[in-house]
């Protein structure tokens, strides 16, 4: 099994984080974004979509997206459980891993892809040909992180995990995309003490580093 990562993604970083709570090493290939690596012919054999992470099996299938990568790892690794425990955990944790996805990573790829230098002609990721950014979208995903922000206290508020009494990967994703958030200066507010508290304990986990 070979897992295509990138060091520097917030996408691969789920996976990579994923793998460091369950205690499993993968053959890794390192695919060089910023050279445009993954967009060119040897990698979109691997993966036609032009993304990373995707996971490579012995016998050649390809597996993309982070949360099918991870429910394979899950289904085949089970310990320790990071996609619920039964019908209904396994569904209020996909749930929550879909709004981080949908209310905080894709707001601020929009920000990022819009606003950052050098990406005048790649506003959208894994596409080979130039895709022009649109300043418009700057303002609109700024306003979505601060929802998504908003969001996050809520949850937080309500139970220690973003997705009830035990730590997923819901906590995952939300964690890769406050940092992402970081790079283009969206900090969580300091009033939202819920998610203070719960960004310094996942922060403070060994796989945070992964
Ligand atoms: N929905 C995909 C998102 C994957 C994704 O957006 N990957 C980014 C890195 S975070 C990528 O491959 N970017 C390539 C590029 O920038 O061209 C998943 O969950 O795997």
């Amino acid at each position: 099994m070979k897992l295509y990562d990138s060091k520097i993604a917030p996408s691969t970083r789920r996976v990579r984080i994923f793998l460091a709570e369950k205690g499993i090493a993968l053959e890794t290939v390192e695919v060089d974004l910023l050279a445009g690596e993954n967009i060119k012919p040897a990698f979109l054999k691997v993966n036609p979509r032009g993304l990373v992470p995707a996971l490579v099996l012995d016998d050649g299938t390809c597996i993309d997206e982070v949360i099918a990568i991870c429910r394979y790892l899950e289904e085949t690794r089970p310990g320790p459980p990071l996609m619920g425990t039964d019908p209904l955990s396994r569904a209020l944790v996909e749930s929550r891993t879909r709004h981080m996805e949908i209310d905080g990573f894709s707001q601020v790829a929009d920000v990022f892809r819009n606003s950052t230098p050098g990406f005048e002609k790649r506003a959208l990721a894994g596409v080979a040909e130039p895709v022009a950014a649109i300043e418009q979208l700057v303002d609109r995903g700024n306003a979505g992180i601060r929802r998504y922000f908003d969001r996050l206290e809520q949850y937080l508020s309500a139970s220690p995990y973003i997705a009830g009494d035990r730590y997923s990967i819901a906590d995952i994703a939300a964690l890769c995309f406050v940092d992402f958030a970081g790079w283009v200066k969206q900090k969580l507010p300091e009033q939202n003490v819920h998610t203070q508290r719960w960004y310094k304990a996942v922060s403070e986990r060994p796989s945070a580093k992964a």
